[in-house]
């Protein structure tokens, strides 16, 4: 054997460089793989992301991103995990040519780079995730149900350790993205451009008509103009509510104010149950892909 080679890599500690190495290759993957969906696996790698995140429980302290144990099936056939094998699959081959990162810092570097290459503002990142295994699954249950109220959302992200800012903050998100009827039942967009960041979940939400859809799946409201968007029960609920809807109106009409607390609470739901080893202070900002071109 090669031991030269092999102390090399036993003693590999991974630098900034290396994740940005990574950041890129996830960057340029996005953007060869543009026949999928609305034109960007980004929606979708976000969601895997906060699905790998959003199990945590402050209480008992698991679940969380340490761990991607949604690999395994009892928490990968969850049916809120529906079709986040598409967004796992993507990222295989990055994890074949970079072994040395952990599937959960990969999950959680990728939601980072989908939302800075949609033109989302920066998610400050840090490494320290371990994958484990398959005991470490978190029970059925714990993301939200889009069928429900507000109630439900602040049982749900009040477990997580979030208020109703954060909620609505969180609930951004939705500006990305589309629901398939062949995985949550629901379905369309929430916007008219899917793979961009922008505070047009909360406009559209405030400022179009909304009606319940007349069809065969969930119940889901449909805007009365174009009938081609939509929006969830959970959804109309943050604008139902007298303390979440002034949040909603804030960040409509200030896509600055949403960039920021977006960016603050997005970092904060990644590094649920993390037990990092170095320090807040320690965050690094990945470049774009435009920003190291031009
Ligand atoms: Zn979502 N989300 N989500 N979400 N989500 C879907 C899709 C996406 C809820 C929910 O039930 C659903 C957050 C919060 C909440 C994204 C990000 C984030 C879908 C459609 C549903 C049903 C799935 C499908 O059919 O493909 C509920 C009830 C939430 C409570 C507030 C938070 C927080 C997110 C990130 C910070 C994203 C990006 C998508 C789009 C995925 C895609 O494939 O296009």
């Amino acid at each position: 054997p090669d031991l030269f080679a092999e102390k090399v890599k036993a003693s590999f500690v991974p630098a900034f460089e290396d994740y940005q190495k990574v950041y890129n290759a996830i960057a340029k993957a996005l953007e060869e793989h543009d026949e999928y969906d609305d034109g960007s696996y980004g929606p979708v790698l976000v969601r895997l992301a906060w699905h790998a995140s959003g199990t945590y429980d402050k209480d008992t302290k698991t679940g969380g991103s340490n761990g991607a144990t949604m690999r395994f099936a009892p928490e990968g056939d969850h049916g809120a995990n529906a079709g986040l094998k598409a967004a796992r699959d993507f990222l295989e081959p990055i994890k074949e040519a970079n072994p040395w990162i952990t599937y959960s810092d990969l999950w959680i570097l990728a939601g980072v780079c989908a939302i800075q290459e949609m033109q989302g503002p920066v998610i400050p990142y840090r490494p320290g995730r371990s994958d484990r295994d398959l005991s470490f699954c978190t029970p059925d249950g714990r993301l939200p149900d889009a069928s429900k109220e507000q109630n439900h959302l602040r049982a749900i992200f009040g477990r997580m350790g979030f208020n109703d800012q954060e909620i609505v903050a969180l609930s951004g998100a939705h500006a990305l993205g589309r629901c398939h009827t062949d995985r949550s039942g629901f379905e369309g967009p929430w916007t008219f451009s899917p793979t961009v960041l922008t505070n047009d979940y909360y406009r559209l939400l405030l400022e179009e008509k909304w009606q319940w859809r007349k069809w065969d799946g969930p119940k889901q409201l449909q805007d009365t103009k174009t009938k081609s968007l939509m929006m969830l029960p959970t959804d109309l609920a943050i604008i139902q509510d007298k303390k979440m809807r002034p949040f909603v109106e804030k960040y409509a009409k200030d896509n600055d104010a949403f960039f920021k607390d977006f960016s603050a609470v997005v970092l904060r739901l990644f590094e649920l149950g993390v037990p990092f080893t170095t320090g807040k202070d320690q965050r690094w900002s990945f470049k774009t892909l435009d920003a190291q071109t031009s």
